[in-house]
């Protein structure tokens, strides 16, 4: 069902720089002056909450919102909140929503004041949006893995936009990837760096498996610092599994045994062809299997986590 036919009742939001409220849905509108509108002077996030065994629970939700606040710290926008003040809007925001599993949106634009390049003048204002996601890539891509292509787009290079900002500007990028992606008939696009090297999904960071050896690229290949690809590491290495952050060329994806996407919406999705080549047997391999078993106990709280941190309960426990 599309979100506009399916909203939650509150969202959090300030006016005019001023403190936030909870205001109903419906209300939660901007001027169409607002600056980031016309210049994409925003940055977000994307978290998740799992109806886990222990009640609902919001999966590693201050690094989140500390990627949050670098990512506004980029962009030199000032922010009266902290993490630990967002961390306890965004649980009252579910409480009020009444959500078991949702996906959380924290959004921080550049207000409605003035138009131009030169954004100081208008408010910073900060938005809190709650929804229910279903499977980003499709009901079975989780078990049967997604058809990708190589996109002919490349991801921003170093010193363009910052890449470690997860900011709306870079998105415009990663809809020319995603479009081009949907219109040829495959469920995503692999973005390559300017260099050729492998960066990215337009949502999603990315591993390759090659004779039981992790692969994911270093930040320094203009990635987003994925919160995912963070726990699927540190799951990995706990688990046993070597994992070797470096530049992957193109054409190492075609001969690896498997590769996965990672992301808050994407979660582990296994990709099963790559312009057409199949990966591996062409359907999910053995590790990633592994790693999404592990990843999904973890995220349903149906183990004792290793870090503790990362389930926040959201209804107390
Ligand atoms: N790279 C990009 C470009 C990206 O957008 C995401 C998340 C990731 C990597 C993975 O990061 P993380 O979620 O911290 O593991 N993309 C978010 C937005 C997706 C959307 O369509 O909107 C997400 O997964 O929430």
């Amino acid at each position: 069902m599309a979100l506009k036919d399916n909203l939650p009742r509150y969202v959090w939001m300030t006016r005019d720089g001023k403190d936030g409220d909870f205001v109903p849905t419906e209300q939660a509108t901007v001027h169409v002056m607002t600056h980031a509108l016309h210049y994409a002077s925003s940055v977000f996030e994307g978290i998740r909450a799992y109806n886990t065994r222990r009640g609902t629970a919001v999966f590693r939700l201050k690094d989140h919102l500390r990627r949050l606040l670098d990512s506004a710290k980029i962009y030199r926008m000032d922010v009266p909140y902290t993490v630990d003040e967002l961390a306890e809007i965004t649980l009252e925001l579910i409480r009020k929503n009444g959500h078991k599993a949702c996906y959380i949106r924290p959004l921080i634009f550049r207000g409605f004041y003035e138009l131009g390049v030169l954004p100081f003048n208008c408010p910073v204002e900060v938005a809190i949006m709650t929804w229910e996601w279903g499977r980003y890539l499709g009901e079975e891509a989780i078990e049967k893995g997604v058809d990708v292509m190589v996109s002919s787009w490349n991801r921003m290079r170093p010193n363009t936009m910052p890449a470690m900002a997860k900011a709306t500007a870079n998105y415009a990028n990663g809809q020319l990837v995603k479009m081009e992606a949907h219109l040829y008939g495959f469920a995503e696009g692999i973005m390559l760096t300017s260099e050729g090297y492998v960066a990215e999904g337009s949502g999603e960071n990315l591993f390759v498996i090659r004779d039981g050896v992790i692969y994911t690229p270093p930040l320094s290949q203009s990635i987003l610092p994925g919160i995912t690809r963070d726990s699927v590491v540190k799951l990995a290495r706990h688990l046993g599994y070597e994992v070797v952050e470096t530049a992957i060329p193109r054409e190492m994806l075609y001969i690896a045994d498997e590769v996965f996407f990672t992301g808050t919406a994407a979660e582990i999705t296994p990709i099963r062809s790559i312009d057409k080549i199949p990966i591996g047997k062409g359907e999910r391999g053995p590790i990633t299997r592994h790693l999404q078993e592990e990843f999904f106990k973890i995220v349903n709280w149906e183990v004792e986590v290793p870090w503790e941190d990362w389930l926040t309960p959201v209804y107390g426990d």
